[in-house]
């Protein structure tokens, strides 16, 4: 069970982070208006959400996600494999001091991004993506092993479309695995139950399960009933405006 999130309010120069997505100019007053509405949306799962200030020097630095890795027995600091977004990391430090006293960090030439992180329960995978390079996921697995995780590296690099392995990839618990068609026939996943979003959905493939609610991007309806005849509650929430900077509903915060 998660208990609070960590959240970036983003800045007014949103618009200027990193983006390949081709949808266009996000607006910020909307942006501004879905991010409240995921922070309510992870209120209303039961979490407590400390919200902090827009920081103007780094346009990506809402998608707090790829600046560290949260687990039950302690968090990492990474290393953003984009050089725009590195200082985004001590921001993040000074916030996860109070919950996390020793947090451990991934070095040089290491760089990796949360959001090629994706935890099953004991079980990370990392990916090896165009942010995340072999040395910072051996420098990860090696820092999940002393805690007394497992880990393997899913290579996605060959794989078109997605910025980071969650983009394409979710851990709903009890063994089940969000998958786009892309990722289904990984070996890795192989003896995990794959729930596939189909193709031309596949922004839909990045839920997140918070507690007893799987937080969704709407206009994704034979996703989300999927979902619901499985038994979970579905959040739908708007993500117009990040999905234009390549950013999807997990990256906006932190859980644990
Ligand atoms: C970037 O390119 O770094 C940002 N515009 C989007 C980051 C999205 N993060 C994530 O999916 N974990």
């Amino acid at each position: 069970m998660f208990s609070q999130a960590i959240v970036r309010t983003p800045a007014p120069n949103f618009s200027e982070g990193l983006t390949t997505s081709g949808l266009g100019k996000p607006d910020y007053r909307r942006a501004l208006r879905q991010h409240d509405a995921y922070c309510a949306a992870l209120e209303h799962c039961g979490l407590t959400v400390t919200k902090l200030e827009p920081d103007g020097r780094y346009p990506d630095s809402c998608f707090v996600e790829d600046t560290a890795i949260l687990t039950g027995r302690g968090a990492v600091l990474t290393r953003p494999g984009a050089a725009s977004r590195e200082g985004e990391v001590e921001g993040m430090q000074s916030a996860l001091t109070q919950y996390f006293p020793s947090l451990r960090e991934i070095g040089p030439p290491g760089t990796l991004d949360g959001g090629d992180v994706c935890e099953a329960g004991e079980h990370s995978f990392i990916g090896l993506s165009q942010r995340t390079n072999e040395e910072g996921a051996r420098q990860l697995a090696k820092i999940l092993a002393a805690l007394g995780y497992t880990s393997n590296v899913v290579d996605i690099k060959g794989v078109d479309d997605i910025l980071h392995l969650k983009s394409a990839v979710a851990y709903l618990g009890n063994n089940r695995l969000v998958v786009t068609e892309a990722m289904a026939h990984c070996s890795e996943f192989a003896g995990y139950e794959l729930v596939k979003v189909n193709s031309g959905d596949e922004y839909a493939a990045n839920s997140v399960r918070v507690n007893e609610h799987v937080l969704v991007a709407s206009g994704f309806k034979s996703f989300e009933k999927k979902l619901r005849q499985q038994g979970y509650q579905t959040i739908a929430l708007e993500m117009s405006e990040f999905q234009k900077m390549d950013g999807g509903l997990s990256c906006l915060s932190l859980r644990f």
